[in-house]
């Protein structure tokens, strides 16, 4: 039954989305064929004062990709911008952690908007960890960590600058958002701190 829901859904999301008149029915009626809450998240990502749904899909036949889709209020219509990514399926910010929670709302770059961070598995080793920037009804991937075994990805400001630093627990490596080349650079600390 609940396969079954799933490919209901899938068929039929792009006439769901044609036919929701507001984010909160449209996850009403999501959760009821398919959508779970660990899923899904919504904010104004792209400032124009209306809230966007950021949600998770599977590959309904394997576990060959995972979709990462937003929809989007474009002056009265919803519309669906969709991002693939092969070879993927749901795990944590711990990649011990069970159940999932593959998608996570942070702003990493201090301007108050959050990023959008998934920890997918693509098969071994944990989570690796995609972080997507939403911007001018555009998807952009700003940064992909994929070369730990097994990490636990930590979030704070240790630097006292405003902006979270992503620390990988108990190797002695983070990454701290650069706002002059607005992009994330990779710091080795010689102490494994952060345990
Ligand atoms: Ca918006
Ligand atoms: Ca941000
Ligand atoms: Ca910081």
């Amino acid at each position: 039954m609940k396969n079954f829901s799933k490919v209901i859904f899938t068929l039929y999301l792009e006439k769901l989305i044609k036919l929701m008149k507001s984010p909160k029915q449209f996850i009403e009626a999501a959760g009821f064929l398919y959508l779970q809450p660990y899923q899904w998240d919504s904010f104004d990502l792209d400032q124009d004062q209306e809230e966007e749904i950021v949600f998770l899909q599977e590959d309904i036949l394997g576990r060959e990709y995972i979709l990462l889709n937003i929809i989007n209020k474009n002056e009265q219509n919803f519309n669906l911008i969709q991002e693939k990514i092969q070879e993927s399926y749901f795990n944590s910010h711990n990649s011990i952690l069970y159940p999932s929670r593959p998608l996570k709302l942070l702003d990493l770059t201090g301007d108050s908007v959050p990023e959008i961070l998934l920890f997918l598995n693509s098969g071994r080793y944990g989570a690796h960890l995609h972080v997507f920037e939403y911007k001018n009804r555009n998807l952009q991937r700003v940064l992909y960590i994929d070369e730990f075994k097994y990490p636990k990805y930590i979030f704070t400001d240790t630097n006292k600058n405003l902006i979270p630093e992503i620390i990988i627990k108990d190797v002695g490596v983070k990454y701290e958002y650069d706002k002059k080349t607005n992009s994330f650079i990779k710091i080795k600390e010689v102490e494994t701190a952060y345990k």
